[in-house]
């Protein structure tokens, strides 16, 4: 097989990158491990930054997610069993977010791929990556019980996530690791329910960091801090909502409605990143390159966000056979990668509570205080929020 860009991986990432590819007439093919059925079942990210709501719809699949997402002007802040509102459009300078899931988003994006013939290759795995610098990469893939298939193409996209080959593709001597690790988890449940709030509710408490987010009008979706090493066979749904309950109560007598748990899960805390983002003619898209704790709703934010660099470069290559735009990737993504990064790590470590660090947690709540109290800090958080237009 041959075509002009080789993606790895049908995430956000992935099938942004190939539909922006397609509306530049640049062909590519999508390798995605797992069938369609799993990709678009696989509950992640649920908030959408204003510049990834405007580029789905630019890209024609904002449809849905007008119909159905819900755009958020706000959201609380709860500590000392007290709500505090921060009006995100009204310190932002009128942008929002829109509440969305990521599986909406990856469904939207295959339907408009396959419909205008686009070729998503599921169940095909890539096994290696070879000849990366070179003008003729390879992608050997094994699908069906085959299990060597080759994709050649003119670059390739490693946009597997933080599990995937493509990093690894990369000589370790090539690469700067950084890496933070947090002495927590969230557990997260999908519960069949109406919200609760009709905003989300981040909440600092003496038990842990809580957060009430939703799905739809009768989906909630909602995270504990747990310990690291948490197992989720320990967490019945009963005790799941009880402690639920106590970190959200407030002094004006809050109650969450409780519901059918319909999934639950950990997700681990990380801060990762990698420099540069590209090898040769591989260029890492996403979770690949960099991860953040979900606490600031950045991840599938920033994949997004990546796809466009790529894209456009591509493009300026195909148009015009110019290069600077792709030596220059990396260091255009980094800069949105490390403001993210440090947006992440603020709000995570104000929210959750550190019994081993004391020093942290006399931080986050002071912070928390600040954020409150002040017109200048409550922009901070806003702007970050709803995405920055430049970085
Ligand atoms: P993805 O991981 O989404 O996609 C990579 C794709 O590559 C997958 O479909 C995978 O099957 C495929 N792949 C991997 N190896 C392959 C191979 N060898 N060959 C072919 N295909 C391969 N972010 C938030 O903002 N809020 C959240 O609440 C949140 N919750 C999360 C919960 C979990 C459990 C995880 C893991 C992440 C969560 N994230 C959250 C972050 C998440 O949304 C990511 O930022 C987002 O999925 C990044 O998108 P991609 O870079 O496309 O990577
Ligand atoms: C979600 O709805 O899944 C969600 C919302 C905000 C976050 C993280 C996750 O910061």
């Amino acid at each position: 097989m041959r075509t002009q860009v080789a993606i790895v991986g049908a995430g956000p990432a992935g099938l942004v990158l190939s539909q922006l590819l397609a509306a530049e007439g640049i062909d590519s093919v999508v390798l995605e491990h797992r069938s369609r059925e799993y990709v678009e079942a696989r509950v992640r990210a649920g908030v959408l930054e204003q510049g990834s709501v405007d580029l789905l719809r630019e890209m024609g699949v904002g449809a849905r997610m007008d119909s159905e997402g819900l755009v958020h002007h706000g959201l609380e802040l709860r500590f000392e069993a007290q709500g505090h509102r921060i009006d995100l459009t009204e310190l932002s300078g009128g942008r929002s977010i829109m509440v969305y899931g990521q599986q909406e988003v990856v469904k939207d994006l295959i339907r408009a791929r396959l419909k205008a013939g686009g070729q998503i290759l599921f169940e095909a795995e890539a096994v290696d990556l070879l000849d990366l610098v070179s003008e003729r990469p390879r992608v050997r893939f094994r699908q069906a019980g085959t299990d060597d298939e080759q994709l050649e193409a003119d670059f390739v996209a490693g946009c597997d996530g933080f599990h995937g080959i493509s990093r690894g593709a990369i000589p370790a001597l090539s690469l700067t690791v950084f890496d933070k690790q947090y002495a927590y988890a969230w557990l997260g449940i999908l519960a069949a329910g109406a919200p609760s709030n009709e905003e989300l509710i981040y909440v600092r408490h003496e038990r842990g960091f809580a957060l009430h987010s939703m799905r739809s009008p009768s989906v909630t979706r909602l995270y504990l801090q747990v310990a690291p090493d948490e197992d989720v066979a320990d967490w019945p749904d009963a005790r799941i909502w009880e402690e639920l309950q106590a970190r959200l109560a407030t002094a004006d007598g809050f109650v969450l409605e409780s519901g059918p748990v319909l999934e639950k899960g950990i997700t681990p805390m990380r801060s990762y990143v990698v420099e540069p983002m590209q090898f040769g003619r591989l260029f890492l898209v996403g979770d690949a390159a960099h991860i953040v704790p979900p606490t600031g709703a950045k991840g599938m934010n920033l994949a997004v966000a990546d796809a466009r660099v790529l894209a456009k470069a591509l493009a300026s290559f195909y148009a015009r056979g110019t290069t600077e735009l792709l030596e220059e990737y990396s260091a255009t993504c980094l800069r949105r990668v490390w403001r993210a990064e440090h947006f992440s790590w603020w709000m995570t470590t104000m929210l959750h509570r550190h019994p081993d660090d004391p020093f942290m947690d006399r931080l986050g709540i002071s912070n928390l205080r600040y954020v409150i109290g002040s017109r200048s800090a409550a922009r901070t958080l806003a702007e970050n929020y709803v995405g920055l237009e430049t970085v």
